[in-house]
């Protein structure tokens, strides 16, 4: 059994997507990040960034010892889980060196200039937005273009459908609602509407949909989110 820590973001839709595909027995935790979840120690202690997604597997391998295994950030669980279970992974070096290669431009590059895009585009003050929108609008159509390359003339990432394919379709779904037109990027569309229409990622995008930010909590109204400073991680920021 797993514990799952998600709130449905693109962050957390990866790892769901996952779970889905390997068609997993795990129990959702929704974590209200507005109110501060995220800070609670308990929390803190499997994921000291204080960021969903997060996980608990109380079945690790056995490798791992008897304890229940915890990880964070995102990246780190799909490749956990993909070892665990020796599917949508390349086994050969050269292919892992490729899957490594394309979950760490994800997470060191795609999904860090989206979520800055996904900040000025939905939640700064209306009046600062200008700068943040050309700069990681910018990036994030560089990282599409990226992405497009690699596409040309293969289905997926890695060629087979993998966990690459998964840690990256999230922040290429909602390229619209960041205000950014795949038209630039024939390959990347094709592949997001093959990758769209599975099954689990179906479910993985819809888990806990009605609790969705979608701008409901921004920068005028909730300080614990969109105002953090090394407090939230040191000490008085922390929630019980
Ligand atoms: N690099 C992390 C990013 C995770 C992340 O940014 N999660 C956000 C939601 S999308 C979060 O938990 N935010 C809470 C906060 O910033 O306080 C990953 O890929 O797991």
């Amino acid at each position: 059994m797993i514990d799952f820590y998600y709130a449905p973001t693109p962050n957390g839709w990866k790892v769901a997507i996952m779970l889905e595909e390997l068609e997993l027995e795990y129990t959702t935790h929704l974590m209200r990040l507005g109110d501060g979840d995220q800070f609670k120690s308990a929390f803190m202690a499997i994921s000291p960034n204080a960021k969903m997604p997060a996980i608990i597997d109380h079945d690790p391998p056995k490798s791992y010892g008897t304890n229940s295994v915890s990880v964070f950030e995102s990246g780190a669980i799909m490749l956990y889980l993909a070892d665990k279970f020796k599917r949508f992974i390349p086994t050969d070096p050269l292919g892992r060196k490729e899957a490594m290669e394309w979950m760490f431009w994800q997470v060191g590059n795609q999904g860090p200039m989206a979520g800055q895009l996904s900040h000025f585009v939905n939640y700064a003050p209306k009046d600062q937005q200008d700068y943040g929108r050309k700069r990681y609008g910018g990036e994030y159509e560089r990282n599409l273009a990226v992405l497009e390359k690699r596409l040309g003339g293969q289905d997926y990432i890695l060629g087979d459908y993998s966990i690459c394919d998964m840690i990256v379709f999230p922040w290429a779904f909602i390229a619209k609602p960041l205000s950014a037109s795949l038209d630039l990027f024939p390959n990347v569309a094709a592949w997001r509407g093959h990758i769209k229409q599975r099954t689990a990622v179906m479910k993985a995008i819809n888990l806990c949909k009605a609790d969705q930010n979608l701008g409901k909590t921004n920068v005028s109204n909730n300080k614990i989110l969109y105002n953090q400073s090394a407090v939230h991680i040191l000490g008085s920021g922390n929630k019980e």
